[in-house]
């Protein structure tokens, strides 16, 4: 038997796991690693770990054996079936109070079913978000946690040591109940697809309705980085649209790439949970929807041969002055995302009795991650203002933004439409923000159609919680519906 010497035990060493144990060694923590190919311990140890003081093991009984108490095991393993797998192995080898954590790309609904069958067990579950792709997991991620919060006193130290820094403070706290942290992560992924169509809707206008070049678009996104769109997405579009594999290449690689985007489907949970909320996260939502029209390439190269769109895409008028007013358009649209975003947290917060710190996600998301900025600083402060702050709209900080931004929003999405550039961000996001600001919207009138039809009833804005049917035609009848769907 081996003396347990480890702190904690990381399954999985594939790029984000073996990073993660890097992260951890050095910040002082005993790791045992452990992997189903059990070659691969023996190759790390002998590698990427070689003079480190991380420990293998041979087998999970090994491994479990080198663990202090309270054990800690973390899985850093293929979603589904592989972290299933490995739960049923480590159930009958650990003790009550030991604490399993996953750190994949899990569902949260896999989340929430593992936390309760788990807790049956006296064992305590995690599923934490991890961003920060490789070099996050090495250096610094953003750590999303949730499930058993009588897990966090024991894996809180080691989490926060080797998350993400912004001030001093760790991009890592605790979100909340059950599957909390893995929705929170989803979240997070769903508004990085916003934020990257907003730049790329950017991007398609500076290029095809003003003839901007590449280095020329570049220092756009330069400057832009400097004031309050600065965000790694920012940076690294600056980056990406002047670069070319040789100085002497004629053409950006950028624009050798074929314009069909991929997806691993997190964006598409995010969109799915959102309708399955009922909650109108329409820029993520289009954000998913504006991948799978990329991805038609065949049909669009033939659409493009047919289909006819205005006479001009190019624009006329003052340039220096468009590109500002794109700015002010992608700087709102990004605004009503996150607003949007955290609607939706707080709809599932409220139907799954979860008690999230928008506050704490906001920091958790401002350093490590891909979608990390200056901009969720604000957002943080907006909480920390108001900690029931029901939408960021309604912040001083953020209605004051969007009305800086508001004309040049509209001019952009107008202009977008006469020249016939799709700018299905920007103007899912606008539409949203006139939507949300009125009062009274026309749904009286699908109301009445529905009650026309097919007698579903409506309610008199004049008699709250009261439904009636109107006989509208003078023929049918004078019954409700309850049964037809509309
Ligand atoms: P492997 O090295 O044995 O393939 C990322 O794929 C990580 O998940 C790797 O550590 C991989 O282990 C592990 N993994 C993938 N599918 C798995 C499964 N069905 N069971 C156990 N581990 C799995």
């Amino acid at each position: 038997m081996s003396e347990p010497v480890a702190d904690i035990a990381l399954i999985g060493l594939a790029v984000m796991g073996q990073n993660i144990i890097l992260n951890m060694n050095d910040h002082g923590f005993v790791v045992c690693a452990f992997n189903r190919t059990v070659e691969k311990v023996e190759h790390f140890l002998a590698n990427e770990a070689k003079g480190t003081k991380i420990v293998g093991a041979t087998s999970m009984e090994d491994m479990v054996s080198k663990l202090k108490s309270p054990r800690r095991v973390m899985l850093l393993v293929k979603a589904g079936a592989a972290v299933d797998a490995f739960i049923d192995k480590l159930v009958p080898l650990l003790s009550k109070g030991d604490i399993i954590i996953d750190g994949g790309n899990s569902e949260y609904q896999d989340t929430n079913r593992r936390c309760k069958a788990l807790a049956n067990k006296g064992l305590l579950y995690v599923g934490s978000g991890v961003s920060g792709g490789e070099e996050g997991a090495r250096y610094g991620p953003s750590i999303m946690p949730g499930g058993h919060s009588e897990a966090w006193p024991h894996i809180k130290p080691i989490f926060q040591a080797i998350s993400a820094k912004v001030n001093d403070e760790p991009c890592c706290d605790w979100v909340g109940d059950e599957g909390a942290g893995h929705f929170v992560k989803m979240v997070h992924n769903g508004i990085e697809y916003g934020d990257m169509q907003l730049c790329c809707e950017a991007y398609h206008l500076m290029k095809d309705s003003l003839d901007m070049t590449h280095d020329e678009m570049s220092q756009v996104f330069t400057e832009w980085n400097k004031g309050e769109l600065d965000s790694f997405l920012i940076e690294i579009t600056s980056e990406i649209l002047k670069f070319k594999e040789k100085e002497t290449d004629s053409e950006y690689l950028v624009e050798r790439i074929k314009d069909t985007a991929g997806q691993k489907g997190t964006g598409k949970w995010t969109a799915i949970s959102a309708l399955e909320y009922g909650m109108p996260v329409t820029l993520i939502g289009e954000s998913v929807f504006a991948r799978c029209l990329s991805s038609l390439k065949d049909e669009r190269v033939a659409a493009s041969k047919v289909l006819d769109g205005p006479s001009t895409s190019k624009f006329k008028g003052d340039r220096k002055q468009f590109i500002e007013d794109i700015r002010k358009a992608l700087y709102a649209s990004k605004i009503v995302s996150y607003a949007q975003g955290f609607m939706l947290m707080r709809q599932a917060a409220k139907e799954l009795n979860w008690s999230l710190n928008y506050g704490a996600i906001a920091l958790m998301w401002r350093g490590g991650c891909i979608i990390r900025s200056r901009f969720l600083g604000n957002i943080r402060e907006a909480f920390t203002k108001n900690p029931e702050l029901k939408n960021l709209l309604m912040d001083d900080f953020f209605k004051k933004a969007i009305l800086d931004c508001q004309h040049s929003w509209r001019v952009v999405v107008s202009q977008a439409a006469m020249l016939g550039i799709p700018v299905p961000a920007f103007s899912t996001a606008l539409a949203f923000y006139d939507g949300y600001r009125h009062a009274m919207l026309p749904a009286n009138l699908i109301q009445a159609q529905r009650d026309y039809f097919g007698a579903h009833t409506y309610e008199l804005l004049a008699n709250p919680g009261t439904f009636q049917h109107t006989n509208w035609t003078g023929r049918g009848g004078n019954v409700s519906s309850s049964t037809y769907d509309a």
